[in-house]
């Protein structure tokens, strides 16, 4: 059955760079690609100095980019018929809008941190499905981040990658508006292949999780429900703000903090804490249960995942609920949401001769229920953004 193709890297390279010179009308200098993600569990744990266990996806963004010493920037992109065009001097929060954000913004975060050019052209291409809760626009930041990194001249050290993580958070919570946590861009530049990587918002640390499933016979197959989900318009911030309130009644920084949520009167932000907090211990327990290769265990902690954004956060929806119930009654380990909800895309760990049952399962619910077709991609954990 049909899965989103990630496309080959030097394909991708060849076809960024192409379409770059028919648009703009030179060769680039660099290409810069970035990866999606899907997130295996920890969900609305970052912004709340917890834990999650995302893993870099095959599909990535590619970014085909020279510098210009005029100090303009033109960014085109193949989903788009028009670039966008400005000057790197007057980028500035609020002045600029639209697809061409994220890019911009990385352009003009970076340029605080040092990292320069005078001009740039940039052509973006991308296998990463828009608004499926894969990190597309984390992928977008990531890609031109490691190209502008190159042309400024500087090796993509471990701490060069620190430095374009803060400046890629900066784009998408100061310019484009979305007060993400900084999960997608953290795994867009630190994720392995063969690989899961745990990341610790309050300790500040990561490490990478060996995921060996194909060698266990199972595959991670994300269904795209194609509810479309994003994170400028309300709810996710609302779910932040009400995070924010219950750590600060419980009289600690940040809720992952929290040693308990008893405390709460008000029963929503008691859920949310909940919610939060036994998160946070799930993700430990994924860790430990892939360690050990106990992989009911981790559909087992998937189920509670699901369970726990279903009813204590609330950010599930009928189409989620249904491609999970689907894809385990179908033969699956275990499946949950993944991102930041509200729509988006569901993770199913499933034998890898039960991925096509399972597609053929979700399809024929959600003909049943009336709506459109779902998509489906592999989830095999690839490379970091790099220069390609
Ligand atoms: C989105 C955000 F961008 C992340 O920072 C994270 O909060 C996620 O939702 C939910 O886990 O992807």
């Amino acid at each position: 059955m049909a899965l989103v193709d990630p496309g080959s890297t030097s394909d991708l390279r060849a076809r960024v760079a192409h379409a770059f010179e028919q648009r703009l009308g030179r060769p680039p200098t660099v290409v810069g690609r970035a990866p999606g993600r899907v997130n295996l569990i920890g969900e609305h744990t970052d912004y709340n100095g917890g834990l999650c266990l995302p893993l870099a996806l095959p599909h990535a963004t590619y970014a085909a980019a020279a510098s210009r010493d005029d100090e303009v920037l033109r960014i085109s992109a193949a989903a788009f018929d028009t670039p966008w065009e400005g000057r790197v001097a007057d980028l500035a929060a609020g002045k600029v809008d639209g697809w061409a954000t994220y890019a911009a913004g990385v352009v003009w975060a970076l340029a605080d941190e040092g990292v320069t050019v005078p001009g740039l052209d940039v052509h973006i291409d991308s296998t990463v499905p828009v608004g499926a809760g894969l990190s597309s626009s984390a992928a977008v930041e990531c890609a031109v981040a490691v190209a502008v990194a190159a042309l400024a001249g500087r090796d993509l050290t471990d701490d060069l990658r620190h430095v374009l993580l803060a400046a890629c958070i900066r784009a998408e919570s100061e310019m484009a508006g979305a007060p993400t946590g900084g999960m997608d861009q953290a795994v867009a530049l630190f994720g392995a292949p063969d690989s899961a990587l745990l990341l610790d918002f309050d300790a500040g640390s990561q490490a990478q999780v060996p995921l060996h499933l194909a060698g266990s016979g199972l595959a991670l197959l994300v269904v795209d429900t194609r509810v479309s989900h994003a994170l400028t318009d309300g709810s996710y911030g609302d779910r932040r703000a009400e995070c924010d309130r219950a750590a600060a009644l419980l009289g600690v920084p940040v809720l992952s903090r929290a040693t308990g949520w008893e405390g709460l009167a008000d029963p929503v932000l008691a859920r949310r804490a909940r919610h939060v907090l036994t998160e946070n211990r799930r993700v430990r327990d994924v860790v430990d249960a892939c360690t050990a290769g106990d992989w009911p265990a981790v559909g087992v902690l998937f189920a509670a995942s699901h369970l726990s954004m279903r009813d204590d956060f609330e950010i599930s929806c009928a189409e989620l609920d249904t491609a999970v119930s689907t894809a385990v009654e179908a033969g699956a380990l275990g499946a949950r949401m993944t991102g930041g909800g509200f729509g988006g895309s569901a993770v199913v760990l499933v034998p890898e001769e039960r991925v096509a049952a399972v597609q053929r399962a979700v399809d024929a619910a959600f003909v049943q229920a009336g709506w459109g077709a779902p998509a489906y991609l592999l989830a095999v954990p690839g490379p970091a953004a790099a220069v390609v």
